[in-house]
């Protein structure tokens, strides 16, 4: 057992007795989503993953320990902490835990706790990418890195257009991961259900992708798996409204300098402000979405 992690008891039960569980990220929480609706959006989806029959395991760093399962009250700490908590990807984790200080994971190092606790399905809302301009800033998320290497698989609902998708998915294809369409073609693009990138296999099934991801990994082809599944329909935005939303946004960052791991939550926020909440509203609806996807992999898997 790792001497820096703990699992919650109701996590480790599952995890022995061969139950499924489903991982969920902080870094949502605390820089993703503004008070209160973050706090009720996460124990919702823990919810949602209990009703669909898996254990939800959301993952953090409190007090310098690694948590797998976190208690209502810490996820209340984390929310109301917002942008005070360290968002820790890879490089960042040491640090925390040396300090013995709260973290928010992102996709990136939940996946490598998830991965420590034996847990192999995660659900979250949109996943970390290689950024728009790229070619000058060089700003590619952690989180496609880890994907190359840790077997976790990632149910997402794509990826926003505050990133280069075409880029992301041409850095994905380098890394060797594999791009999964729930009942798509197209790459989901978070808040529409489309995109004009492809994915590269549109499975059908929550069995259908247990299956793809148990022979990638007995045939110990490490490595992450996204899995694109569309916001459904009801709650999808207008293109044209988000994306001029987007613009402005990224306009904005450039004019302000935010740079680094400031950039995607000014982003989000930013969105979620000149689209009078409408996005926060959709961002919700379609981690739900993902939670019960997730929770069905699980399952199957
Ligand atoms: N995209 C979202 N919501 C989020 C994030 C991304 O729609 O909350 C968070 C996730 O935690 C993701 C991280 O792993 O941002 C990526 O940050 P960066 O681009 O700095 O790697
Ligand atoms: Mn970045």
């Amino acid at each position: 057992m790792n001497q820096y992690l703990d699992i919650h008891p109701d996590v480790a039960a599952a995890i022995a007795a061969g139950k499924p569980v489903v991982a969920l990220e902080s870094t949502i929480i605390s820089h993703g989503m503004p008070w209160p609706q973050n706090a009720e959006t996460a124990k919702k989806v823990e919810k949602i993953i209990r009703d669909n029959g898996a254990v939800p395991a959301t993952i953090a760093i409190i007090d310098g320990r690694l948590k797998a399962g976190l208690s209502n009250d810490e996820i209340d700490t984390l929310a109301k902490a917002g942008l005070s908590v360290t968002k820790c990807s890879r490089r960042d984790l040491p640090f925390v835990i040396a300090q013995k200080q709260h973290g928010a994971t992102t996709v990136a190092a939940t996946m490598i706790i998830a991965a420590m606790a034996g847990i192999k399905v995660f659900a979250t809302g949109g996943i970390g990418g290689v950024h728009r301009g790229a070619q000058q800033t060089f700003d590619i998320s952690a989180d496609l890195q880890e994907l190359a290497k840790t077997s976790v698989a990632v149910v997402c609902a794509g990826a926003k257009s505050i990133l280069d998708l075409a880029l992301t998915r041409e850095y994905l294809e380098t890394q060797g991961v594999p791009v999964l369409g729930y009942k798509t073609d197209t790459l989901p693009a978070f808040y529409t259900r489309e995109s004009d990138q492809t994915v590269d296999y549109n499975l059908q099934s929550a069995n259908d992708i247990a299956n793809f991801l148990k022979a990638k990994w007995e045939m110990q082809l490490h490595g992450g798996v996204i899995i694109a599944n569309p916001i459904p329909e009801e709650f999808a935005m207008d293109k044209a409204a988000i994306d001029s939303a987007i613009n402005q946004a990224l306009a904005e960052m450039k004019e302000q300098g935010v740079a680094g791991k400031e950039s995607t939550p000014f982003l989000l926020a930013r969105v979620a402000e000149l689209t009078g909440g409408d996005s926060l509203a959709s961002n919700i609806q379609l981690v739900f979405n993902n939670a019960r996807l997730a929770a069905k992999i699980a399952i199957e898997l």
